[in-house]
């Protein structure tokens, strides 16, 4: 009987709990399986809801620009397009491949449409920049039968991301571990082939990108001397 006793505040608190938890978790948000800088980490999406009763048709996800390269896991409810983006630049990844453009976007457009009331996760893997407390934004953009959720926005700084009604998913970069480049077991995974889309999505690792990097800074102070020896004999 004096089992009642018992009951009764934890259904209270667990009550409390869902109505604080509720909101976030009807959005759509974002759960790293690693925030170290530098490291392969897949970010799982989830979309808890559709806009206003309308089943979701498609989701699509915007990749800060420190990510070069993406590998969506495999699902089968949607068809899965990577929206690639010329980089102003091309870089050198530790392979000594040249890449010449990075992925933008991740658009999944579903083959039957999600219903309202049902969730569905979106996993990317990718590798974190190396990027110590920084915060990245994944806009994602929900279309739906009728209407959209474009959760896109973020917080000017002070204020309450609670206030946002559109809140986009962040990942907070945090130390990295080990050396911070990783082994060889992680390059191998990000290198694999997406499944055919034919992208040529190479990806570096922390390494390369840095050593890439580095080229543009000395080739920028090479033309920065030729400059000022050209405005000296001017
Ligand atoms: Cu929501």
């Amino acid at each position: 009987m004096h089992i009642r006793y018992i009951t009764l505040p934890v259904a209270a608190a667990a009550g409390a709990l869902a109505l604080t938890v509720a909101p976030a978790s009807a959005h759509v948000t974002v759960t790293p399986s690693t925030t170290a800088a530098g490291s392969y980490a897949v970010l799982t999406f989830s979309a808890g809801h559709g806009c206003e009763g309308s089943p979701t048709t498609s989701i699509a996800i915007k990749m800060p620009e420190e990510v070069y390269a993406v590998t969506p896991t495999r699902n089968p409810f949607w068809t899965i397009e990577k929206v690639m983006a010329d980089l102003d630049e091309p870089i050198t990844d530790a392979h000594g491949n040249e890449i010449t453009e990075r992925v933008d976007q991740v658009v999944y457009t579903a083959d039957q449409p999600l219903p309202d009331g049902e969730r569905d996760t979106f996993e990317l893997s990718l590798q974190l920049p190396d990027a110590e407390g920084e915060t990245l934004a994944f806009p994602v953009v929900q279309t739906c039968e009728q209407g959209e959720n474009p959760w896109t926005e973020t917080v000017a700084d002070g204020e309450d991301p609670e206030s946002l009604e559109y809140p986009a998913p962040l990942v907070t970069i945090t130390a990295a571990e080990g050396d911070g480049h990783g082994g060889a077991e992680p390059a191998a995974v990000a290198t694999d082939d997406a499944g055919g889309t034919g992208d040529s999505d190479e990806s570096g690792d922390g390494n390369g990108l840095a050593l890439a990097g580095l080229g543009t800074g000395i080739l920028g102070i090479l033309l920065g001397g030729l400059a000022l020896a050209r405005s000296r004999k001017a």
